[in-house]
């Protein structure tokens, strides 16, 4: 009985939603909230459409603020108390194993700030306390360091002058792209000049056949967005951080986000890079070919090496075409099996329509309930242990319609889902995609957390979850969500405050947990600081040798983002 209501009530809305669909097309291009800016400029003659947009950016603005390029997303977050975000500054997970400032690295002096001054002009040095502090800060802010220096070069050659001058100096620097990064890779660890590429912001070509676009590293993501938005394109990834994370960042952290089930990750997408080495030569990688098989493929090593090999300045990315045909699920299962369960299904049932498929739990979605505003609970009639949203993107709207039903109708039936909504406009679409991307907003509210980004296999995933909440008690808020169509967990370890006596209690069971599982101890965000003397529970010994091998290569100083990604003992033993 209860299935028969909760399938006759899907059907309606699908049905409605679908019929909305038919009488204006245009209006399901812009569904996805993700692209947000983009998709409405196109609409402009729609003024129910205009009024989403604000509406959308009314509730996103709040502390996911978006920004123009060179102001720290931290500039729009509270300094103090007052709304709820308190500092946990915090520099490891256990302050003994923070390396020791590497000695052989020189400080700044009045000479270097005058080199930099003739370089780049007295507006690419900053210096000013407040802005390096907010540069000098994660965007979790649990992570800080002490620079008294950053630069804001607007042209690869000032790149190729920096590091040329500082590998010679033997400074070390840190690249920083919008600083949304999760695990303290961002920011610099002692004092180490950060350099900003936010002010590399130009578009330098569209191709209209190929869907090639090629910028500059430090365009923001979603103004790349809006701009593939008036071409009929979209770009290939999207995160709940693209109003300020750059897509130099994006390259360098080869960010997954909630389009990699479609579209795969940055390693297929990205067709060529421009990159400065730390000695200031610059690799000329700007391929605009979807086949080029002559000799190694070296841009794949600076997809993803999170700025220890070099400053990643130009991209050249392949974006697909926008489709006309989008509806949003959001669904409740009663247990994690049927979750992926319906993960099986939606992958055979709905074939090629579907684009995204992520997964909260009940924990993950009181939070966000509790601290973002204007967000109601769309399946209010009751509480349920897990949330599933589900994306379908085609090109057909009646093929589409016909696929979604029959998978609802299925599952519904087949007692996998016990509740959903099918959203029927533009503002409810927004706001379900707002509870998924809101949660790291929400934890970040609630006070300290302790994040792990896990790829594991999904059967085994949620038992993690249940292990960490046993081995924890009342201790701490266990919360997960994540990219469950990918096998990606967020496991959130939510606490009023940092406490090494919790930390003991999570570290290293995660890790020891994950590597039995021949998992990943990071999925999307990288490795960073958080991380490095960690990379053995992913990577065998003599992996981890290589990449310190090739590190020294490329950096032989090692002045490119110390302390990160590698663990310092690999390096010191190359
Ligand atoms: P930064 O944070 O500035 O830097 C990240 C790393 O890249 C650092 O090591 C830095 O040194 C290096 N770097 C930056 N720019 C360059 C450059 N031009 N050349 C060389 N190195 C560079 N990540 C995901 O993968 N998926 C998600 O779904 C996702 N969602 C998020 C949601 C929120 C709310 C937040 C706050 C973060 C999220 N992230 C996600 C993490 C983060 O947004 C991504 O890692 C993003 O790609 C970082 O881009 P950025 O420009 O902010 O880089
Ligand atoms: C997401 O998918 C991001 O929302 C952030 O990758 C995950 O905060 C996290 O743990
Ligand atoms: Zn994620």
């Amino acid at each position: 009985m209860k299935y028969l209501t909760a399938a006759s009530r899907l059907l309606r809305h699908s049905s409605r939603n679908l019929s909305d669909h038919r009488s204006n097309l245009q209006f399901f291009c812009s569904i996805r909230p993700s692209s947000s800016g983009l998709s409405y400029t196109s609409l402009r003659s729609y003024e129910h459409l205009i009024q989403d947009d604000c509406f959308h950016r009314k509730i996103t603005l709040k502390n996911i603020c978006f920004r123009g390029s060179g102001v720290g997303i931290l500039h729009c977050l509270p300094k103090f108390q007052s709304d709820g975000i308190r500092t946990h500054h915090r520099n490891l997970a256990s302050t003994a194993l923070i390396p020791e400032r590497n000695k052989s690295f020189a400080t700044i002096n009045s000479d270097d700030i005058s080199y930099f001054k003739k370089v780049l002009g007295g507006r690419g040095v900053v210096q000013d306390e407040e802005k390096l502090d907010d540069a000098n800060t994660d965007w979790m802010r649990k992570y800080k360091g002490s620079s008294k220096l950053m630069l804001q070069p607007r042209k690869t050659q000032e790149v190729s002058q920096i590091l040329d001058y500082c590998n010679s100096r033997c400074l070390a620097v840190v690249p920083q792209g919008g600083n949304t990064g999760l695990v303290g890779g961002s920011i610099p660890v002692y004092d180490e000049v950060i350099i900003n590429i936010g002010s590399m912001n130009n578009v330098l070509s569209f191709d209209k056949v190929s869907g090639i676009l090629v910028c500059e590293a430090g365009c923001i993501l979603e103004n790349l967005m809006s701009f593939l938005d008036n071409e009929g394109y979209i770009m290939p990834l999207d995160l709940g951080a693209k109003g300020s994370c750059q897509i130099g960042g994006n390259v360098s952290t080869n960010a997954g986000g909630l389009r990699l089930l479609r579209y795969g990750s940055l390693h297929g997408s990205v067709l060529g890079l421009e990159v400065v080495l730390a000695n200031g030569t610059v690799l000329d990688m700007l391929g605009t070919l979807r086949k080029d098989n002559t000799g190694y493929d070296l841009k794949h090593l600076f997809i993803g090496s999170e700025g220890s090999l070099g400053i990643v300045t130009k991209v050249s990315i392949l974006t697909p075409p926008m489709l006309s045909s989008v509806n949003l699920a959001f669904l409740a299962c009663e247990d994690y099996l049927s979750c992926q369960k319906i993960l099986v299904e939606a992958k055979t049932k709905l074939g090629e329509i579907l684009s995204a498929f992520e997964f909260l739990d009940i924990n993950a979605m009181d939070l966000v309930l509790k601290h973002l505003d204007g967000l109601r609970d769309p399946l209010p009639s009751s509480k349920h242990n897990f949330y599933v949203l589900i994306e379908t993107t085609g090109s057909m709207e009646s093929h589409d319609k016909e696929k979604l039903e029959a998978f609802l109708v299925q599952a519904i039936e087949s007692g996998l889902l016990t509740d959903g909504v099918v959203a029927q406009d533009i503002n409810q679409a927004s706001s379900f995609w707002r509870i998924r991307e809101g949660v790291p907003e929400a934890l970040l509210k609630e006070g300290a957390t302790y994040k792990y980004d896990l790829s594991l296999p999904p059967e085994k995933m949620y038992n993690l979850v249940e292990e960490m909440r046993q081995r924890l008690g009342t201790a701490a808020n266990v919360v997960a969500y994540g990219h469950l169509g990918d096998g990606n967990l967020h496991l959130n370890i939510s606490t009023q405050q940092y406490d090494d006596n919790i930390l003991a209690k999570i570290e290293p069971f995660v890790y020891e947990w994950t590597s039995k599982q021949r998992g990943s101890i990071s999925a999307e965000h990288g490795i960073g600081l958080m991380k490095a003397s960690k990379l053995h529970y992913s990577n065998s010994a003599e992996t981890v040798q290589v990449m310190a091998a090739i590190k020294k290569v490329l950096d032989p100083n090692g002045i490119l983002n110390p302390y990160k990604v590698l663990p310092t003992p690999a390096l010191s033993q190359t």
